[in-house]
């Protein structure tokens, strides 16, 4: 695999690889993998992808797809296979005991205990090739692997606000900010989340559903768990009860805990919906690490501001942003952004934050 011809060879077999890869569920707890077995003339022999946790890694699922032998194949694989037994054996001995002569992979797996494929590979004598399309497995997996590498949930802050910054009018109105195609595209990505997170604020003042819905309002096959954050009480009779999801309150006061625990019990990918308070803190704590920003094509000034307070006092401590994605949603622009790399998480000091329950801040309306 070393002639440029070879090189792009094996790249488009990893990107096929991803595409299998998305045919698994992108929640949970486990990664989405996916595997492609291929011969010397470059012909795929079997494929596999990860049906979801519990289930066969994606390596194993190719290899019980060919059925037969595998002497002498090539696995091209998006994660490194793994080197552990966790509720299923590790991936780098089924390829060796299945004969596989060399491995190529996309990205390393972060894991402490799952690490390590790699050389037990090249000890058992396999070729081993890493980093093929990384940037592009990197992307796919983009918040498994923040969560794997930071041991806590991928967080993703999202409001809608109007082009002028404001989520609700002077009299506290808020529905509806931006159109059709923004709040539907907003249910995409809560059944693509893992939980979502609300300020009781926002639970007292717009008595949120917080489940995903379709065009006609059905619920969506993947829910998450809705989990509120603040002190108050949430009304017996709040829609929230009724989510298909158990629903978890923390006090709100220290959002590394929350999002600890919430790691603990196998949530990954964390999406935040409101209000303000709720999302300044997350963003001032250095704990944001994707903001979804639908802005819709109006003005209302007056003091309702999208994000409250974030602990900057000076334009040098500006929190930086690099847009990752950029895109016309009906009239709405919705914009896709990332802390810049000089100020991820793991590079900000903690920032004190007063408890998150909105006080001035007005609940922003929670459905985009
Ligand atoms: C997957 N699917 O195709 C691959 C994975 O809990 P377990 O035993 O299923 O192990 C999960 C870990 O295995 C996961 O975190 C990752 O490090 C590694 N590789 N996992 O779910 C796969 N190849
Ligand atoms: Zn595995």
């Amino acid at each position: 695999m070393t002639t440029p011809e070879q090189h792009a060879q094996v790249e488009k077999l990893m990107l096929h690889a991803l595409s299998l890869a998305s045919r698994g569920p992108v929640t949970g707890g486990n990664p989405q993998v996916g595997c492609v077995l291929v011969n010397d003339a470059g012909d795929i022999v079997a494929e596999g992808w990860h049906h979801g946790a519990g289930t066969p890694h994606a390596e194993v699922d190719a290899l019980t797809t060919l059925g037969g032998d595998a002497a002498g194949l090539t696995a091209v694989v998006t994660l490194e296979p793994c080197n552990h037994h966790g509720r299923t054996g590790p991936c780098a001995q089924a390829l060796l005991d299945a004969g596989v002569s060399r491995v190529v992979y996309a990205v390393s797996d972060p894991g402490a205990n799952s690490a390590g494929g790699a050389e037990r590979l090249r000890a058992g004598g396999v070729e081993v090739i890493a980093g093929i399309a990384q940037a592009e497995a990197e992307e796919f997996l983009h918040s498994w692997l923040t969560a794997a590498r930071l041991q806590r949930p991928h967080v993703t802050v999202k409001w809608a606000s109007t082009l002028d910054g404001r989520a609700a009018a002077a009299d506290g109105t808020s529905q509806w900010i931006t159109g059709t195609a923004a709040r539907q595209h907003v249910h995409e990505q809560r059944a693509r989340a893992d939980a979502i997170v609300v300020g009781t604020g926002t639970v007292l003042a717009d008595d949120p559903s917080l489940t995903a819905r379709g065009d006609a309002g059905e619920l969506l096959e993947s829910q998450p768990q809705p989990v509120v954050l603040g002190r108050r009480e949430i009304p017996a009779a709040a829609k929230l009860r009724q989510h298909p999801e158990q629903l978890r309150q923390f006090d709100g006061r220290d959002l590394n805990a929350a999002l600890s625990e919430l790691f603990e019990a196998g949530i990954r990918r964390v999406f935040v919906e409101g209000g303000p308070t709720i999302a300044s803190a997350f963003i001032a704590a250095g704990l944001a690490d994707e903001l979804l920003i639908y802005l819709a094509p109006k003005l209302l000034g007056g003091p309702k501001v999208a994000l409250g307070e974030l602990g900057v006092t000076t334009m040098a401590e500006a929190k930086d942003l690099s847009i990752t994605e950029l895109r016309p949603l009906g009239n709405d622009v919705l914009i896709v952004a990332r802390p810049a790399p000089s100020k991820t998480a793991a590079a900000q000091p903690a920032v004190q934050h007063p408890a998150t329950e909105p006080t001035v801040a007005p609940a922003t309306e929670t459905e985009a």
